[in-house]
């Protein structure tokens, strides 16, 4: 946090939205009209969940082994441990709380199933058991996270997953597409503030846990969409020059000074596939919702 409010143009890391506040706000925003993200994978993933079980599992191929980053509350998963069967389930998050009730009820849910959640960050290489046996790896990672990645950084991320997969190991990635800037505008800039909340808990947060003195109402949220490098930008905008302690540190802000503190990627259906192709996935399948809105991919590690 202290680095990133000391660069010039200051930044902090969307992963630390997800304290239990923070989840709690991401799953508002997840039942708000305007965000169309979680409802269009969702409808996608249940409409052609046959298909996509089939990609992941090549029909019949035992001792799977499904790892998912960014698990949260473990929705669409459901739909996917119930078509695929894998005889190990891996959730990976960062937000504890969720990560363990998510655990617990898959357990009453699928009793037959081997799960191991794991409590960390994804974005670095982790320690991930893995059940014994020659059975496919899959990795899911839903919900557009990796969005939240630069394309370089994106790129890593793929390069790490792809050997953690091994060869042939698969990967179902949902990526939001590219579309019109309202109807992105309009996600991120809802009519109830549930994404300001969330934007501004971020700075609540840091008083709480940091010691930081935020005053959240000299804070303004402001989302765009910057459509040269294709991206959502949120930011937190400082109303008034101010200066904000956390513990010894000090933080002058001029009026209309920005915090940025999330980027969401949108890639087409081409780009995203150049990108998987590039860090070493062929893209052997897409699946879009009916809408047209949001993309799940089926990579394999070549
Ligand atoms: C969880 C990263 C997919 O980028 O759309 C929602 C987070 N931020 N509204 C996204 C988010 C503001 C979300 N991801």
């Amino acid at each position: 946090m202290i680095a990133g409010l000391s660069l010039p143009q200051k930044a902090l890391p969307p992963k630390y939205f997800y304290d239990s506040k923070g989840s709690r706000l991401f799953e508002a925003i997840c039942r708000l009209k305007e965000y169309y993200p979680t409802r269009s994978e969702l409808a996608l993933t249940r409409g052609r969940i046959g298909e996509i079980a089939r990609f992941a599992g090549r029909r019949g191929s035992p001792g799977i082994t499904l790892i998912e980053y960014g698990s949260g509350d473990s929705m669409k998963s459901r739909l996917l441990i119930e078509a695929l069967r894998p005889s190990a389930y891996i959730p990976v998050d960062i937000s504890e709380d969720a990560l363990r009730n998510a655990a617990a009820g898959l357990r009453r849910r699928f009793p037959w199933l081997d799960i191991r959640a794991v409590y960390g960050d994804f974005s670095r290489p982790l320690k991930i058991p893995m059940a014994q046996g020659r059975g496919r790896r899959v990795v899911y990672f839903p919900g557009s996270t990796i969005g939240n990645l630069t394309p370089e950084d994106a790129h890593a991320f793929l390069r790490m997953t792809c050997a953690q997969v091994g060869p042939r190991g698969a990967m179902l990635v949902g990526v939001d597409l590219k579309k019109d800037a309202n109807v992105l505008h309009a996600a991120y800039n809802d009519a109830k503030g549930v994404t300001a909340a969330f934007n501004l808990n971020l700075l609540a947060r840091i008083n709480r846990e940091l010691g930081g003195d935020f005053k959240l109402r000299r804070f303004r949220h402001y989302a765009f969409y910057n459509a040269a490098p294709g991206r959502i930008e949120m930011h937190l905008v400082s109303l008034v020059p101010q200066t904000v302690n956390i513990g010894s540190h000090r933080f002058a802000f001029a009026p209309g000074e920005s915090i940025h503190t999330e980027n969401s990627y949108k890639y087409s259906v081409e780009g995203f596939r150049a990108l998987a192709r590039s860090a070493g996935f062929e893209g052997e399948k897409v699946w879009l919702d009916p809408k047209g809105l949001f993309a799940l991919h089926g990579l394999v590690a070549a």
